[in-house]
C-alpha cells in the first residue's frame, strides 16, 4: 500500500469518526412525559381566565360577593386589615374616641332606603342623613362609623370610613348619600352589605365625628323588605 492511499484511507477514517461523533453530540430532545405529544404545550389551550380580583386583596370578586365583602375594597369595613387577613371582614370595631363636648355640627333626617319613595315609586338602596353646621366656618375632617344589625339573626356588620371629601360650608344643611352611584355627596359602600343583600329587618346606627367636636349619633329602622338588590 502506498503512502498516499495509506494517507487517504487515514483521513476517510477520521472523517467518519468525527462525523460520527458530531452526531452523538447533537442535543436530545427533551423528555416528553409518556402519552404526551411533543408540541402540547405549544397547543395546549390557556388556562381558563382566572377570576377578577379587582382590589388586589387576594380574593376573587365572585369570592367577595358570596362572603359578603367589597370587591372594589380591599379592607372593607376600613378597620386597616386586609379582607383576606380579617377574620371578620364586615365588622370593624368603632375606632373614634374624642373626648370633646362641644357640638360642632348635628345630624339628623337619617333614612335606608325601603324601597319605594313617599310617592310609592322604587327608590335604589341607599342611606342617607343630614348634615346641619350652625357655624360661622365650613366644616371638613369627617370620619364615620356605621351599623347595621339584623334585627332576625343578631349579625351585625360595622364599617368605618373617612369622609375626606365632605365639606359642609358654613350655615348649610347639607345631605350625603352612601350608595355606589357615583354621584356628587355620595360616598361608597360595600355593594354586598347588608342594606343590599339581607331582607330581614335591620337597625343601623351612624356616628358622624370631626376631631375636636363631640360625635353625633343616628339610628334608623329598616322594614324587612323581600325586594333587595333590585328595587323591584
Ligand atoms: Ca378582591
Ligand atoms: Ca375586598
Ligand atoms: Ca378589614
Amino acid at each position: 500500500m502506498s503512502k498516499k492511499i495509506f494517507t487517504l484511507i487515514l483521513i476517510t477514517t477520521l472523517t467518519a469518526l468525527l462525523l460520527a461523533a458530531c452526531g452523538s453530540s447533537q442535543p436530545s430532545a427533551p423528555a416528553v412525559p409518556a402519552g404526551t405529544s411533543s408540541n402540547a404545550v405549544a397547543t395546549t389551550a390557556p388556562a381558563a381566565a382566572v377570576d377578577a380580583d379587582t382590589d388586589g386583596d387576594g380574593i376573587p370578586d365572585s369570592a367577595e360577593a358570596l362572603l359578603g365583602t367589597d370587591p372594589n375594597n380591599a379592607d372593607s369595613d376600613g378597620d386597616g386589615q386586609n379582607d383576606l387577613a380579617d377574620k371578620e371582614p364586615m365588622l370593624a370595631a368603632n375606632p373614634i374616641q374624642e373626648s370633646s363636648a362641644t357640638v360642632g355640627f348635628t345630624i339628623g333626617g337619617f333614612i335606608v332606603e325601603n324601597n319605594v319613595d313617599a310617592d310609592g315609586a322604587d327608590v335604589a338602596d341607599h342611606m342617607e342623613f343630614k348634615v346641619t353646621n350652625p357655624g360661622a366656618a365650613d366644616f371638613s375632617g369627617f370620619d364615620i362609623y356605621y351599623t347595621i344589625t339584623d334585627q332576625t339573626t343578631g349579625v351585625v356588620q360595622g364599617y368605618y370610613r373617612t369622609l375626606p371629601d365632605l365639606t359642609v360650608k358654613a350655615g348649610e344643611i347639607q345631605t350625603i348619600h352612601f350608595d355606589n352611584s357615583g354621584q356628587p355627596d355620595h360616598f361608597s359602600v360595600n355593594p354586598n352589605n347588608a342594606f343590599y343583600t339581607d331582607v330581614n329587618g335591620l337597625t343601623l346606627e351612624v356616628t358622624l365625628h370631626a376631631t375636636g367636636f363631640a360625635p353625633q349619633t343616628a339610628s334608623v329602622a329598616k322594614d324587612p323588605g323581600g325586594a333587595e338588590g333590585g328595587g323591584e
